[in-house]
């Protein structure tokens, strides 16, 4: 197959709001600095969904989504030296260069390198390497991983040690990572830290789990959903609240600031809603509290407080991929998976094949679901 298009089913989203249809897609082959990838498992996050709803200004159609995949390599193209073919990868949509303004500054993982073309659903040459039914398909997040195939950028890959499964490790490649990092590199919670955990999706359970390793004693998850209890418990949260059940006239802000004598020393939105935006702002103790921002709100939302609220010292941030630089970070991560000091597996609900994708669409609205994992 090197050097040749490969023909294989993929999810194609034609249109913004409507169901992903399965179909045989052509995948180039890689040009210079590109990998072309068999994934063989994908997670389902929920910025798929996002995007897929029409309601992210990036969002382009016919698109093959998908960014949290693992795979192994099949080509590579002209100057590739970091991976090859055989090896097992994750794909990375915060890429890492490692020479650009942003790789070299040591103070964020955002790497500017492909940012452009990547935002539009292109290659960095300005192509695409998908073609279905005479068009041609864009790609997402530099990754689509809801193909069989997949061409990426070589800084947007990273191999992983070969005895990790494959089908635990593509929530690497998003979900487990990003909370993981807010609560480990980007917030750096001190042990003793009050903190608060807004929504406990794979994102935030990721988070628990990394406010339990950097020795946080206070861990408060909210959601608006009472299954999550069990599951905030599960990854080592301490308390439960649910906002819709608070006693009349108690907003949440309130209660945690009760909670937690005066306010949390770091909050974390991974809800993507504005107004639990706010809320983890104001809910963050006077003077030091941090609230990091992981969700994403759709086109046209915007985030309001009071200035007065950053006067008296509480600090707002935010991370994409947990601040973690894929190339560099994930396989110590791997290592600690394999190592058994990182929890992978337990975040895994439901188990996929492709031609299902769109029931893990389904099963994430409807609130049963931590992560599916679709075989591709
Ligand atoms: P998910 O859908 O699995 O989980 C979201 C959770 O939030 C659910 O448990 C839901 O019940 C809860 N929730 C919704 N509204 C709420 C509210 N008003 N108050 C409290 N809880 C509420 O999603 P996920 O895959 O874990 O992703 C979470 C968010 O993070 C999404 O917005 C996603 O797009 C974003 N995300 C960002 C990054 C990043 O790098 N910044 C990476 C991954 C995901
Ligand atoms: N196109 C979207 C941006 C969405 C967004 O912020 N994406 C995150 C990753 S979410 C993963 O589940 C990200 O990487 N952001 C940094 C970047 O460079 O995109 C919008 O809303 O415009
Ligand atoms: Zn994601
Ligand atoms: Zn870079």
């Amino acid at each position: 197959t090197v050097g040749k298009t490969i023909t294989c089913k993929a999810a194609v989203a034609w249109e913004a709001g409507k169901e992903l249809s399965i179909e045989d897609v052509e995948v180039a082959p890689p040009k210079a600095h590109e990998v072309r990838i068999q994934i063989h498992y994908t997670g389902v996050c929920h910025t798929d969904a996002y995007t897929l709803s029409g309601k992210d200004p990036e969002g382009a159609f016919p698109i093959i989504l998908g960014h949290e995949g693992a795979g192994i390599v099949e080509s590579v193209g002209e100057g590739v030296t970091s991976v090859k073919p055989g090896d097992h990868v994750i794909a990375l949509y915060t890429p890492e260069c490692g020479e650009c303004k942003f790789c070299k500054s040591g103070k964020t993982n955002l790497c500017g390198k492909i940012r452009a073309t990547q935002g539009k659903g292109l290659m960095p040459d300005g192509t695409t390497r998908f073609k279905c039914k005479g068009k041609d398909i864009l790609h997402f997040m530099g990754t689509s991983t809801f193909s069989q195939y997949t061409v990426v950028a070589d800084i947007s890959v990273v191999a992983v040690q070969p005895e990790a499964p494959l089908d635990r490790t593509c929530l690497l490649g998003c979900g487990i990572t990003t909370g993981y990092g807010a609560a480990r590199v980007t917030a750096n919670v001190e042990k003793g830290s009050s903190v608060a955990v807004f929504g406990a999706g794979c994102v935030g359970l990721s988070v628990v789990q990394g406010a339990v390793m950097q020795g946080a004693s206070k861990i408060i998850v909210v959601d608006v959903n009472p299954k999550k209890e069990e599951w905030a418990k599960k990854f080592g949260a301490t308390d439960f609240v649910n906002p819709t059940q608070l006693p009349e006239g108690q907003t949440i802000v309130d209660k945690l600031i009760e909670m937690t004598d005066g306010g949390c020393d770091y909050t974390f939105d991974c809800t993507g809603n504005v107004g639990v935006m706010r809320a983890a702002l104001e809910a963050c103790h006077k003077g030091w509290g941090q609230s990091i921002i992981i969700g994403v709100a759709a086109a046209g939302q915007e985030i309001a407080t009071r200035p007065f609220q950053l006067v008296t010292g509480r600090v707002w941030r935010g991370c994409a991929f947990g601040g973690i630089k894929g190339r560099s970070q994930l396989p110590d991560l791997v290592a600690d998976y394999l190592a058994g000091k990182l929890k992978v597996d337990e975040f895994i609900t439901h188990r996929m094949t492709l031609a299902q994708i769109n029931e893990a669409f389904e099963v994430m609205k409807q609130g049963d679901c931590i992560r599916a994992v679709v075989k591709m």
